[in-house]
Protein backbone atom coordinates (compact mmCIF):
# COMPACT_ATOMS: atom_id res chain seq x y z
CA UNK A 1 0.00 0.00 0.00
CA UNK A 2 1.49 3.57 -1.20
CA UNK A 3 1.88 5.95 1.92
CA UNK A 4 0.40 9.48 1.22
CA UNK A 5 2.18 12.21 2.97
CA UNK A 6 -0.12 15.20 3.11
CA UNK A 7 1.30 18.57 3.51
CA UNK A 8 -0.54 21.35 5.02
CA UNK A 9 -0.90 24.69 3.67
CA UNK A 10 -2.39 27.84 4.58
CA UNK A 11 -3.85 30.14 2.71
CA UNK A 12 -3.64 33.13 5.46
CA UNK A 13 -6.15 35.95 5.12
CA UNK A 14 -5.81 39.30 6.31
CA UNK A 15 -8.01 42.51 5.52
CA UNK A 16 -8.65 41.01 2.07
CA UNK A 17 -5.12 39.88 1.37
CA UNK A 18 -3.23 37.11 1.12
CA UNK A 19 -0.06 35.97 2.89
CA UNK A 20 2.38 34.80 0.59
CA UNK A 21 6.21 33.12 1.33
CA UNK A 22 9.38 32.72 -0.44
CA UNK A 23 11.31 29.41 -0.27
CA UNK A 24 14.85 29.94 0.42
CA UNK A 25 15.44 25.83 0.65
CA UNK A 26 15.78 23.22 -1.00
CA UNK A 27 18.12 25.09 -4.17
CA UNK A 28 15.36 23.46 -6.77
CA UNK A 29 12.46 25.43 -4.95
CA UNK A 30 14.31 28.77 -3.62
CA UNK A 31 12.85 31.59 -5.19
CA UNK A 32 9.66 30.59 -5.56
CA UNK A 33 6.02 31.54 -4.02
CA UNK A 34 4.13 29.18 -1.56
CA UNK A 35 1.86 28.90 0.77
CA UNK A 36 3.06 28.23 4.57
CA UNK A 37 3.07 24.95 6.04
CA UNK A 38 4.73 21.66 5.88
CA UNK A 39 4.20 17.95 6.45
CA UNK A 40 1.19 16.59 8.80
CA UNK A 41 3.10 14.40 11.60
CA UNK A 42 2.49 10.85 12.40
CA UNK A 43 -0.92 10.79 14.78
CA UNK A 44 -1.45 14.55 14.45
CA UNK A 45 -4.55 16.00 12.50
CA UNK A 46 -4.56 18.39 9.38
CA UNK A 47 -5.69 21.26 11.48
CA UNK A 48 -2.79 20.91 14.09
CA UNK A 49 -0.31 20.48 12.04
CA UNK A 50 -1.16 23.68 10.30
CA UNK A 51 -0.57 25.66 13.48
CA UNK A 52 1.83 24.07 14.49
CA UNK A 53 3.33 25.20 11.05
CA UNK A 54 2.59 28.43 11.35
CA UNK A 55 4.34 28.98 14.92
CA UNK A 56 7.10 27.54 13.74
CA UNK A 57 7.85 29.04 10.28
CA UNK A 58 6.03 32.68 11.04
CA UNK A 59 5.34 32.89 14.83
CA UNK A 60 2.21 33.29 14.76
CA UNK A 61 -0.81 32.43 16.32
CA UNK A 62 -3.23 30.95 13.96
CA UNK A 63 -6.38 29.23 12.98
CA UNK A 64 -7.63 27.11 10.53
CA UNK A 65 -10.94 28.45 8.48
CA UNK A 66 -12.21 26.35 5.71
CA UNK A 67 -10.82 23.37 3.73
CA UNK A 68 -9.98 24.69 0.00
CA UNK A 69 -11.88 22.05 -1.94
CA UNK A 70 -9.40 19.62 -3.75
CA UNK A 71 -5.99 18.29 -3.17
CA UNK A 72 -2.76 18.27 -5.63
CA UNK A 73 0.05 16.47 -6.16
CA UNK A 74 3.94 17.15 -4.78
CA UNK A 75 6.57 14.92 -5.81
CA UNK A 76 5.74 11.11 -5.68
CA UNK A 77 3.96 10.30 -2.63
CA UNK A 78 2.70 13.89 -0.96
CA UNK A 79 -0.08 15.50 -1.76
CA UNK A 80 -1.15 19.19 -0.41
CA UNK A 81 -4.23 19.89 1.19
CA UNK A 82 -5.01 23.70 1.81
CA UNK A 83 -7.52 25.46 4.38
CA UNK A 84 -8.09 28.86 4.33
CA UNK A 85 -6.75 30.55 7.53
CA UNK A 86 -6.56 33.60 9.95
CA UNK A 87 -4.26 35.28 12.56
CA UNK A 88 -5.79 35.17 16.43
CA UNK A 89 -6.59 38.40 17.73
CA UNK A 90 -3.47 39.47 19.53
CA UNK A 91 -0.65 37.23 16.86
CA UNK A 92 2.53 39.29 16.18
CA UNK A 93 2.54 39.62 12.30
CA UNK A 94 4.29 36.76 10.30
CA UNK A 95 8.01 36.67 9.90
CA UNK A 96 10.06 34.27 8.33
CA UNK A 97 11.57 31.89 10.81
CA UNK A 98 12.74 29.44 8.99
CA UNK A 99 12.07 28.07 5.32
CA UNK A 100 11.85 31.42 3.30
CA UNK A 101 13.09 34.80 3.09
CA UNK A 102 10.62 37.10 2.15
CA UNK A 103 6.75 37.31 3.04
CA UNK A 104 4.02 39.53 1.33
CA UNK A 105 0.69 40.38 1.97
CA UNK A 106 -0.78 40.21 -1.82
CA UNK A 107 -4.18 41.92 -2.60
CA UNK A 108 -6.76 40.56 -4.83
CA UNK A 109 -4.78 42.50 -7.93
CA UNK A 110 -1.39 41.43 -6.76
CA UNK A 111 -1.94 37.87 -6.27
CA UNK A 112 -0.36 36.54 -9.82
CA UNK A 113 3.01 38.90 -9.47
CA UNK A 114 5.06 36.53 -7.29
CA UNK A 115 5.86 33.21 -8.85
CA UNK A 116 3.94 30.80 -6.98
CA UNK A 117 5.25 26.78 -6.99
CA UNK A 118 3.55 24.97 -9.61
CA UNK A 119 1.20 23.11 -6.92
CA UNK A 120 0.03 25.81 -5.52
CA UNK A 121 -1.54 28.08 -8.11
CA UNK A 122 -4.76 25.61 -8.30
CA UNK A 123 -5.15 26.37 -4.69
CA UNK A 124 -4.39 29.84 -4.48
CA UNK A 125 -7.03 29.98 -7.25
CA UNK A 126 -9.30 28.01 -5.01
CA UNK A 127 -8.53 30.26 -1.79
CA UNK A 128 -9.26 33.90 -3.94
CA UNK A 129 -12.90 32.38 -4.10
CA UNK A 130 -12.65 33.08 -0.40
CA UNK A 131 -10.91 36.52 -0.18
N1 LIG B 1 5.27 22.18 -0.95
C1 LIG B 1 4.57 22.82 -1.97
N2 LIG B 1 3.70 23.81 -1.65
C2 LIG B 1 3.52 24.18 -0.36
C3 LIG B 1 4.21 23.55 0.69
C4 LIG B 1 5.09 22.53 0.35
O1 LIG B 1 4.74 22.48 -3.14
N3 LIG B 1 2.65 25.16 -0.10
C5 LIG B 1 6.20 21.08 -1.29
C6 LIG B 1 7.64 21.45 -1.19
C7 LIG B 1 8.30 20.16 -0.80
C8 LIG B 1 7.24 19.40 -0.04
O2 LIG B 1 6.00 20.02 -0.35
O3 LIG B 1 8.62 19.42 -1.99
C9 LIG B 1 7.47 19.36 1.47
O4 LIG B 1 7.50 20.67 1.95
P1 LIG B 1 8.47 21.09 3.17
O5 LIG B 1 9.88 20.92 2.64
O6 LIG B 1 8.12 22.52 3.44
O7 LIG B 1 8.14 20.17 4.30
Amino acid sequence: MTERIVVVGAALLSEGRLLSARRSAPPELAGRWELPGGKVEPGETPERALVRELREELGVEAEPLERVPGQWPLKPGYVLRVWTARLLPGSVEPRPLEDHDELRWLAPGEIWDVDWLDADVPAVKGALLRL
